[in-house]
């Protein structure tokens, strides 16, 4: 054979680079080979006719007129619909006489299990959804959660769904003023919270959380009319009586049935971090996101009637949403949930949790496998690992060590990896393998799931050829794509249809192979990936500023072992002042929450700008990743900043 032939020597490295299916697994797979080139084909040349028959499986109490309606960039699925994501998730099993079947199981920290099946899991939203109406919860009123990872936390999202009323869920770690933020930015009066979470054995306050927050909020002119509060710690909390009442006190015995919400109806708003400024409030809404979380979970989880799907995400990130509960449930599977430290007691306790639940796949992130990869693989081996058959990763790219670690000491060698590539605004899984159909090819996420249509760009809008890395950008609509920014549909089209003409841009690198395996390269706008969660460098620049004693701050990301990235922070300090970096570290997190912390800082004696004043933040990267100066220094209006820069200590 000629080189020529076989598609060049890097084809076939990297081809045999690659880790075939396992045989067995494709033989009982959800999605087949044949079926995924039908239906992939399909979905790409008659988008309508494909989602038509997926829409088909669920309940409509009218039915849609109109599968897509596309007017770039603002779309609209299943027009004229109506239907309830709720009544999909939970009614529809029920009423198939599927209500006996094991929904959730969920286990506390400190070892409680507590299990509902669909029946129960119906009854408990049911009421959930009469208590919030009780309390003037209306549809299309904005309702905050934010709670641990117990089971309330799944109702509380279900009930919003069964009423209309779009959640917009808050993870646990963000601070107090991200919550007022949040709840001013969505006008959302009411909040679902605990008194507290356990987190390593320790108390977390959710509740006196909320309570600041509500200040700050009434301080945006936003006012919080109610605050639902589970009792979960059982800590000492304040309650403001007329606005605040505990859910075990205000829960109806009464169960509220699920309304019929328009296809385009707002589901959820995820407030999700940006390039520049405040966070953005992604909006989803009914019929489109429902079909593909059902869709993508179906085919990239293989979830059977036999499974017991952990995805570890908390519901604060898109994941939590679209595969904590969302997916799984619309499917009729079982779905196991965990609050608290992946650590706690020790680095066996999610091993020790799959071999007591017999857990069959599991979905997880690359910074919690490379701090499990750290520990050695005498923890996991210590397990009974052998219910586990499929294992995914998700939120950054995974490093091929890390993958073969997972595969080898989680997977035993036998269950397929998944590496799915997807985003806040994508609302559902992009690409990736399919578990029977495609070789994995670790730290390359793979091909497009169905209806996805990427195209590798230049700026200027062109096809780069195979191999080459330019923008990750999707060209057609997709039914669980981001309908708009919440309330700036100015902004929506910006972000994301403005850099690149006509097509989305993910704000990700990436390159793709001649036989079409995609490969993130990661972002390449201000936006830093730390451990699988997003943050924008200007927040916490701005986060920073509002240190009396900073005048300038500059974030940028550095590369990190265990998580993905790192925050590295220049901080020029006020004249005369010498700001203390354990300081800004604990103000950071005060403003942002602990997530934003600064990992090194810097108190700089100047920052490297361009003579138009523009901080030249690829200079700090480089410095921040300890490398020697490359580029281009002559537009900077004083190169020696470099040099006194590189000196200062990091802190
Ligand atoms: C689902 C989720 C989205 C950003 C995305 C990209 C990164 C996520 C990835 C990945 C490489 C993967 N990302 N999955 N990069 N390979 N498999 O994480 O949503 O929190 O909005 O983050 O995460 O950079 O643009 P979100």
């Amino acid at each position: 054979m000629t080189h020529s032939e076989q598609g060049g020597i890097e084809h076939i490295m990297a081809a045999q680079a690659r880790v075939p299916i396992p045989e067995d697994f494709a033989q009982q797979a959800n999605v087949s080979e044949q079926q995924y080139r039908e239906w992939y084909r399909e979905s790409v040349e008659s988008p309508e006719t494909f989602w038509d028959a997926r829409a088909k499986d669920f309940h409509w109490f009218k039915p849609y007129e109109q599968v897509l309606d596309w007017q770039p960039p603002f779309a609209r699925w299943f027009v004229g619909g109506k239907t309830n994501l709720s009544y999909n998730a939970l009614d529809r099993h029920v009423a198939a006489g599927r209500g006996g079947k094991r929904a959730l199981v969920w286990e506390g920290e400190g070892g409680e299990v507590r299990e509902y099946t669909y029946a129960q899991l119906l009854e408990e939203v049911g009421r959930t959804a009469a208590t919030l109406t009780r309390l003037g919860v209306k549809q299309g009123d904005r309702v905050t959660i934010y709670l641990p990872m117990i089971p309330e936390a799944t109702f509380s999202m279900l009930a919003c769904a069964r009423i209309g009323a779009p959640h917009s869920v808050v993870f646990g770690g963000f601070a107090a003023g991200a919550i007022a933020d949040r709840m001013a930015a969505s006008g959302s009066e009411f909040v679902i919270t605990a008194d507290g979470g356990w987190r390593k054995g320790e108390l977390v306050p959710l509740k006196s959380v909320v309570d600041q927050a509500a200040q700050l909020a009434e301080a945006q002119s936003q006012p919080v009319r109610g605050v639902l509060v589970v009792q979960h710690t059982g800590q000492d909390v304040a309650m403001q009586p007329g606005r605040d009442h505990w859910w075990h006190e205000a829960r109806t015995e009464e169960t509220q049935e699920a309304a019929a919400v328009g296809s385009e109806h707002p589901l959820f708003l995820l407030y999700t971090s940006g390039s520049t400024g405040k966070p953005k409030g992604i909006l989803h809404t009914t019929g489109g996101y429902m079909v593909n979380a059902a869709l993508t979970t179906h085919a990239v989880f293989d979830l059977k009637d036999s499974d017991l799907f952990w995805c570890t995400a908390d519901v604060g990130w898109i994941t939590g949403h679209s595969y904590s509960t969302y997916g799984p449930l619309l499917l009729g599977q079982s779905i196991f949930i965990y609050e608290g430290a992946h650590n706690h007691p020790d680095w066996g306790r999610f091993w020790d949790m799959i071999e007591r639940h017999r857990i069959t796949v599991l979905y997880t992130a690359p910074t919690a496998i490379r701090s499990f990869m750290r520990h050695g693989d005498e923890t996991p081996a210590k397990y009974d690992l052998s219910s586990l058959r499929l294992l995914g990763s998700v939120g950054e790219p995974i490093n091929p060590q890390a993958w073969h670690w997972y595969h080898r000491v989680i997977g035993g060698g036998r269950c397929p990896v998944v590496d799915t590539w997807w985003q806040t605004e994508t609302g559902a899984i992009m690409l990736t393998t399919l578990p029977g159909v495609h070789a994995a090819e670790p730290g390359t996420a793979g091909v497009p799931l169905f209806g996805i249509d990427p195209a590798i760009l230049n700026r200027q809008g062109e096809e780069l050829p195979a191999d080459e890395g330019g923008f990750l950008t999707i060209r057609q609509p997709w039914p669980s794509m981001l309908r708009t920014v919440y309330g700036d549909d100015e902004r929506f089209q910006r972000s994301y249809y403005g850099e690149i003409e006509g097509v989305y841009f993910a704000g990700d690198g990436a390159r793709r192979s001649a036989d079409g395996y995609i490969t993130v390269l990661g972002r390449v706008d201000d936006v830093l990936n730390v451990s699988g969660h997003r943050l924008s460098t200007a927040e916490v620049e701005s986060a920073l500023v509002a240190h009396p004693q900073v005048a300038e701050a500059a974030v940028v990301g550095k590369p990190d072992e265990m998580k993905g990235e790192s925050i590295f922070a220049f901080v020029l300090p006020q004249e005369g002042e010498t700001p203390d970096a354990a300081e800004l570290r604990a103000y950071v997190s005060g403003q942002l929450g602990k997530v934003a912390r600064p990992d090194h800082i810097v108190v700089a004696p100047a920052l490297p700008k361009t003579r138009s004043g523009k901080i030249m933040r690829r200079f700090l990267r480089q410095i921040a990743a300890g490398k020697t100066i490359e580029g281009d220094t002559s537009t900077l209006d004083d190169p020696g900043v470099l040099e006194r820069l590189a000196k200062t200590p990091v802190q």
